[in-house]
């Protein structure tokens, strides 16, 4: 083992218990409830010492960060990579340390019945938690969000601030999700003495540090854990099936209500579980299939406890949308309505700010999104911030969601039992977060999982029936590139998923095989397994500006020209079996430096600043026109309409 991956480990070992059991109700104000956000600016340092392990060697944490060396400024959320001038911070592998002070109201200190949560929103890979020097807690994986109860640290100190600092470890092994190795390049004539890079083996630039809101956030000693809903409906009756968990009380009082756009209670029942029904039910329908789409409900939940002489009452309003899901041999059915998916994939990825949560580029985004007609998105390759499906729910925008592997590691260590039982966490840990958000049709479990290596199969089994135990209400997926061998894993999906690159990485500038070699695809895949398909990825490199005609790769003219032959034969199978095409990618990202790429992956039909290509016109065109052709969206007129390439098409 590497001694990087030492540093890692050795930290594991120290305390086995993970920071999460449950905690994944995202924080919100309520009556009960109180959150503080402690963006801004953190203390930063990254250790560069050779083991990458002088911060637990010397304690950084027992003390102020500022007197155990150098600090800087380090905004969070962000990406630390992009931040400074630095190109051994943008590459750096191992250990960084953030710290905050903060003052925690005496208030939420005095009254022993609250409970006092430092909640993550996201940390890549690996993170261990302090509060005054006091270990809180840790965990592992990037993309979820994970939280501590710090009421008893913060207490021991009333009034005085509280230091917390956060050391978080970006290693990738064949065991983490996704997988990578650290390689040491012993050669003294060739390399420095312990030099080592961090080889990744998926198609993204690993970004590191806190990427989501760190938060405080109260609830009572009593209070709502979790809350479960599953919806159905009959004719024009919406069903509601719920279920709250609560912690701190054998006995709570549970009562739950449901209220309408117009603030109208519509529904109510007492119990920790039980079934609402809404009379003349508002469904929950995706963007452009409904004249109302994305439309939700406040799920309000009150419970109410003794707790020794005290009387504690928690509250909780959960956004809530009614729809079914549905999957036949050759359909995806909304609300009994076959749904076609014409979207896009993303990266969570900009300009300095890497993976860091951005709020004006999450607007920008889903503007972009409905200027190009688009009604869906995969969350390639990972799980994106909660409040990006949230925007989903509300705006109709349907969802893919990805676990955190991707790999086009061709090794059968990332199938062992070690990486499994990770990748079984990851995926509890996803359902539990996302569960209750309408917008979130399908899990998907894996990305291009080196699909023809035999152990795949069993390993994609697993997590298939895993997924479908945790969550029976939507269709299970995992992502297979169209070249790897059929039968590992696919026969236990529920859609099949393709990722083709045809006049790309095979054929390399020949356009004209696209039709032939996409129709196969389709054909032997339906064929075998008789099942939904979606194009989950297609597209072509495009250099901004890079211009040729006729066209040459990495043109814009190439791009425009592989999109329009993909799209004639999607034009045919639609019609049958395919439910899905999402262009690869939304934007330009930042990759690892290869020769394979050019600053960066270009195959954004927009740049990475969002302005569009020429690709992202044939898309807009195409999407408006089939949301058009569906004849189940009357929104559409009275939008009014926009010259497109000098056509007039609908926004
Ligand atoms: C893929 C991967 C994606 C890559 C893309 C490409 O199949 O799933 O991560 O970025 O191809 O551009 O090569």
């Amino acid at each position: 083992m590497g001694r990087l991956l030492f540093a890692v480990c050795v930290v594991c070992a120290w305390d086995a218990a993970h920071l999460l059991g449950g905690g994944m109700l995202f924080p919100r104000d309520s009556p009960t409830r109180e959150v503080k956000e402690l963006n801004g600016l953190w203390s930063f340092r990254a250790d560069f010492s050779p083991g990458r392990n002088a911060g637990f060697q010397q304690a950084w944490f027992s003390g102020p960060l500022r007197e155990s060396g150098p600090v800087i400024d380090m905004p969070v959320p962000a990406s630390y990579n992009d931040i400074t001038q630095d190109a051994r911070l943008r590459d750096f592998v191992g250990w960084v340390w953030y710290e905050k002070e903060v003052w925690i109201a005496v208030r939420w200190l005095r009254d022993g019945n609250t409970r006092i949560m430092l909640r993550v929103g996201s940390a890549h890979y690996y993170s261990v938690v302090w509060v005054n020097g006091e270990k809180v807690g840790q965990h592992e994986g990037g993309h979820l969000p994970f939280e501590a109860d710090i009421g008893a640290v913060a207490r021991k100190r009333n009034g005085t601030s509280c230091r917390i600092t956060i050391a978080v470890n970006n290693t990738l092994d064949f065991h983490t999700l996704p997988p990578g190795r650290v390689e040491y390049l012993n050669h003294p004539k060739r390399y420095p003495s312990g030099y080592f890079v961090q080889s990744t083996h998926f198609d993204f630039f690993n970004y590191a540090g806190i990427h989501r809101s760190v938060l405080l956030y109260t609830t009572p000693k009593v209070y709502i854990d979790d809350i479960t809903v599953v919806t159905n409906f009959s004719d024009s009756t919406g069903l509601l099936s719920y279920q709250v968990s609560v912690v701190g009380s054998t006995r709570p009082s549970v009562r739950v209500s449901l209220v309408d756009q117009d603030e109208k209670c519509v529904a109510s029942s007492a119990g920790s579980s039980g079934l609402l029904k809404i009379v003349n039910i508002n469904l929950w329908w995706p963007y452009l299939m409904h004249e109302k789409p994305g439309y939700l409900y406040t799920l309000e939940v009150q419970v109410t406890a003794e707790a020794g002489n005290s009387f504690l009452e928690d509250m909780y309003s959960l956004p809530v949308g009614v729809r079914t899901v549905q999957v036949t041999s050759t359909q995806f059915l909304i609300n009994n309505k076959p749904f076609y998916f014409h979207g896009v994939n993303k990266h969570e990825d900009s300009d300095i700010r890497g993976k860091g949560l951005d709020w004006p580029l999450i607007v920008k985004d889903f503007n972009l999104l409905k200027w190009l007609g688009a009604n869906s998105f995969r969350t390639s390759h990972y799980p994106y911030a909660e409040e990006v499906l949230q925007m989903c729910d509300r705006h109709g925008i349907v969802v893919i969601a990805n676990s955190s592997h991707t790999s086009i590691l061709i090794q059968s260590y990332i199938f062992e039992n070690a990486s499994l039982a990770h990748h079984l966490v990851v995926m509890e840990e996803l359902v539990r977060r996302d569960k209750n958000h309408p917008s979130v049709v399908m899990w998907s479990v894996a990305n291009e999982p080196a699909a023809e290596m035999p152990p795949a199969g069993p390993y994609i089994k697993t997590l298939v029936a895993h997924t479908k135990l945790l969550d029976w209400t939507r269709p299970v997926t995992f992502i297979t590139n169209s070249n790897f061998a059929m039968d590992h894993g696919v026969p236990y999906v529920d859609v099949v998923c393709l990722n083709s690159y045809f006049s790309w990485y095979q054929d390399q500038g020949h356009l004209e095989v696209i039709s032939l070699q996409l129709n196969e695809q389709f054909e032997d895949w339906h064929g075998k397994y008789q099942k939904p398909i979606i194009q989950s990825e297609y597209g072509a490199d495009a250099v901004p500006g890079l211009h040729n005609d006729p066209p040459l790769m990495f043109t814009e003219e190439y791009q425009k020209a592989m999109l329009e032959s993909y799209h004639s034969t999607f034009d045919q199978k639609r019609k049958k079996y395919l439910v899905g095409e999402l262009v690869w990618n939304f934007a330009d990202f930042m990759t690892g430096q290869s020769i394979m790429r050019v600053a960066g992956n270009k195959k954004g039909i927009f740049t990475r600043q969002r302005q569009p290509k020429a690709g992202a016109y044939v898309i807009r065109e195409r999407y408006w026109r089939i949301a058009n052709e569906t004849g189940v969206m009357p929104a559409c007129q009275g939008l009014g309409t926009v010259a497109v390439n000098g056509r007039s098409i609908p926004i």
